[in-house]
């Protein structure tokens, strides 16, 4: 399985929800948005669209063209209450999730292989858990690219599932219009109709030199857009994601080497969960805890991404032996955050390489034969000095 890339996008969110908590507008024309002089349509239901209304346009548009609808003013604070439900929803399918508004989100989904057998797989229980948890309906775009998946799901809106198959990329998406790609607007739209470029089709043919020349840099990105090209990765809010594990210590320790060790050992189980996830960070944090419960957290963010046990435990080992005082500590943790998705990311150079390979082989042996199998050299060398603290 390469690399698959989810789009959820809820169906006329607000006035979906608005419909849910009353039974009474199901199946109804529901217009949200400004009721004022000035007001201007937020969202409309899909009955209510029949009618040609559309977000953003005026309410007294939306007034003539559907008088029999039911009128709302937004309420944003149930809708953000939903849209943390379903961002919950989304973190249990993968932890790679780049939300982009209330009701919409990019999953990179390519590490989830071991969890379900297909992309679409987890598209379709993704859609049915949103349907029964929450009573909403999602469409689901799903692509080799985040380019791709946008555009899949609103393919086949409401309740869709489009999948864009690898090798169908260019042809998937040449019938549909310039306005398509992101970046083409009120500026670049005159501009490529004049050149005779209508579809997407248009821009993947045509002449590379003549685009640059007309549109910079912007003009190539566009056309490789336009066949299907997209690398970029999905990135993670970095707020919202942290991988740790932390260990309360019945007695106080204070063997230096013996916490060492232990931070070695939590290391490893922060390092696997990270891999596993198809992630690497770029912040580690070290909290400790004194026996006053006094307890103090350090972090160092870095230049470059790691996920392997070594560079997390190094950052750490730093961060614990730079604190001022050496005191018996009571709780012992470390985590990682400012999560990346490996998948996009080139991670490591030559050198890094062979300790890459050595992570990879014994992810695999934890994998088949459980995570305690695998210890390292430093755990066992130093069990006997974890025991005298
Ligand atoms: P969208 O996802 O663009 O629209 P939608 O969910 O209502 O309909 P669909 O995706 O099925 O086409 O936006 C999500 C919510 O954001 C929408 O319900 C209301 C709000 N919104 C506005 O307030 N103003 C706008 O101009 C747009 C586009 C959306
Ligand atoms: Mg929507």
């Amino acid at each position: 399985m390469g690399r698959w890339i989810l789009h959820v996008d809820m169906d006329a969110f607000f006035a979906s929800v608005e419909q849910r908590d009353h039974p009474e507008y199901a199946g109804k024309p529901v217009i949200v948005g400004g009721l004022g002089a000035r007001g201007v349509v937020s969202t409309a239901s899909y009955e209510a669209r029949r009618f040609g209304v559309h977000s953003a346009m005026s309410m007294h548009e939306a007034r003539r063209l559907c008088p029999q609808a039911v009128f709302l003013v937004p309420d944003i604070h149930r809708y953000q209450a939903v849209s943390h439900s379903i961002h919950e929803i989304f973190r249990s399918f993968s932890p790679l999730i780049e939300p982009l508004s209330l009701d919409e989100a990019f999953l990179d989904i390519s590490g989830m292989q071991l969890l379900f057998t297909s992309p679409v797989a987890l598209a379709k229980q993704l859609k049915a858990t949103i349907r029964t948890e929450l009573n909403l309906v999602a469409s689901v775009g799903l692509a080799p690219n985040k380019f791709l998946a946008k555009i899949a799901s609103d393919m086949r809106k409401p309740d869709g599932l489009q999948v864009i198959e690898y090798g169908k990329e260019a042809a998937a998406i040449a019938h549909l219009s310039v306005d398509k790609i992101w970046g083409v607007g009120k500026v670049t739209l005159p501009q490529l109709r004049q050149l005779g470029l209508f579809t997407i089709g248009d821009v993947a043919k045509a002449d590379t030199a003549l685009l640059e020349q007309t549109f910079g840099v912007f003009g190539r990105e566009m056309q490789q857009l336009a066949r299907g090209i997209d690398t970029r990765p999905v990135v993670v809010q970095q707020a919202a994601q942290s991988i740790g594990r932390e260990t309360t210590f019945e007695q106080d320790w204070v063997d230096e080497e013996a916490i060492l060790t232990h931070l070695f050992a939590l290391t490893e189980q922060v390092g696997w969960k990270l891999r596993q996830a198809g992630l690497g960070a770029r912040r580690v944090t070290l909290k400790i805890r004194y026996p006053s419960f006094e307890t103090v957290t350090r972090s160092k963010t870095l230049p470059q991404v790691i996920s392997l046990d070594d560079d997390i435990f190094q950052v750490g080992q730093a961060l614990f032996l730079a604190l001022p005082q050496r005191e018996p500590i009571r709780l012992l943790g470390i985590s990682v955050s400012h999560l990346l998705s490996t998948n996009q990311l080139s991670l490591f150079d030559e050198a890094e390489s062979k300790k890459s390979k050595l992570s990879v082989v014994t992810d695999e042996l934890k994998r088949k034969f459980g995570q305690k199998i695998v210890t390292r050299g430093r755990m066992v060398t130093n069990k006997e000095s974890r025991h005298k603290s």
